[in-house]
């Protein structure tokens, strides 16, 4: 595996849940495998989880590390050729991606979506620059449309839980103060599809997400009706796709939020969220401390999913 941006990039995925368990297991059985090899990560946006995870994956497997935060301390990027560079931006990013790629044998990016351009974000500008000019292997931190090593995880911790061989699966958007991409349910919806889950999503009308990424899921406007039955409930906030609204909060509506009343609704299910979350606007805190909570546990599948992928990477090198 040369590059990690979606799903299509791992393979089948009973292998490689297969592989993060045997991971998990023993995650210092490839500790040979990173010797005097270079990870860089490189943040445009904030990360708890997975600059410690991926960090955390990369010594496990015997890796050296080095993170930038691109806005903390290096000189600010020029995005854009061909642009008279007598603003803000010092240095242009078409030098310092192969500059970065000298210093290095692997590289991850985190880079949101802007909402400058839904083109420019959906066409994933900024990795894909890293993918063409790096000359390394490169893999997503979450980029402008998706975040596949959260969905890596979420898949491996709902395969650790589930107790039917197809479980009703229902990924809830849920209010929040701010605009967020569609990155993690994007990436959400398409490994539960390539699961093969009985995969429900459900929101207010305005939120559809990419049909690419929707692909066969149910899509039930009704979140009391979607909830019914479910085994696993993921919730998440995200702002709008469909045009002419891209990138904007329609709603902030708390009747979505995810309480003990909804939780009844369903088979018992596990709640999930990737966090970091906003208690009482996406979760309220007792459905999020109860013991069906699963968030914490995603949290620690965020290392086993870090350290397939990189493995993965470096028996490319
Ligand atoms: C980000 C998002 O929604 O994409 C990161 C989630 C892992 N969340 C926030 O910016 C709060
Ligand atoms: N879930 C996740 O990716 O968290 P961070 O944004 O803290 O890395």
């Amino acid at each position: 595996m040369r590059y990690f941006t979606s799903v299509d990039d791992i393979g089948p995925l009973d292998v490689a849940v297969k592989e993060a368990l045997e991971v998990k297991r023993d995650r210092f059985a490839y500790s040979h495998l990173g010797r005097n090899k270079t990870l860089m990560m490189i943040f445009f946006n904030s990360s708890l989880r997975t600059r410690l995870s991926t960090q955390k994956a990369a010594m496990n497997l015997g890796m050296n590390v080095i993170v930038l935060d691109v806005n903390n301390g290096a000189w600010k990027l020029e995005t854009e050729r061909g642009v008279i560079m007598d603003g803000d931006c010092p240095e242009h990013l078409l030098e310092a991606v192969p500059v970065m790629g000298c210093y290095c044998d692997i590289i991850g990016v985190r880079s949101f979506a802007r909402f400058e351009s839904k083109h420019d974000d959906y066409n994933e500008k900024i990795l894909n620059q890293f993918i063409k000019y790096s000359g390394r292997p490169v893999f997503s931190m979450e980029a402008a449309t998706g975040h596949p090593l959260q969905a890596f995880a979420d898949l491996i911790t709902i395969e650790e839980h589930k107790t039917k061989e197809r479980p009703k699966v229902v990924l809830t958007w849920a209010p929040h103060p701010r605009a967020l991409p569609q990155a993690v349910p994007n990436s959400f919806a398409q490994w539960m599809n390539a699961a093969g889950y009985d995969f429900v999503i459900t929101h207010p009308e305005g939120y559809e997400l990419a049909p690419e990424f929707v692909g066969d899921a149910k899509v039930i406007y009704d979140q009391d009706e979607a909830l019914r039955g479910a085994d696993f409930v993921y919730a998440k906030n995200w702002s709008a796709f469909a045009d002419p609204n891209y990138g904007q909060i329609l709603s902030k509506d708390r009747a979505w939020t995810i309480t003990s009343e909804k939780m009844a609704l369903t088979d018992n299910a596990y709640f999930m969220h990737c966090l970091p979350v906003r208690r009482n606007m996406i979760v309220s805190d007792d459905v999020i401390e109860s013991d069906r909570s699963l968030v914490i546990p995603e949290a620690a599948n965020r290392e086993i999913s870090a350290e397939v992928v990189l493995k993965r990477l470096l028996e490319s090198l």
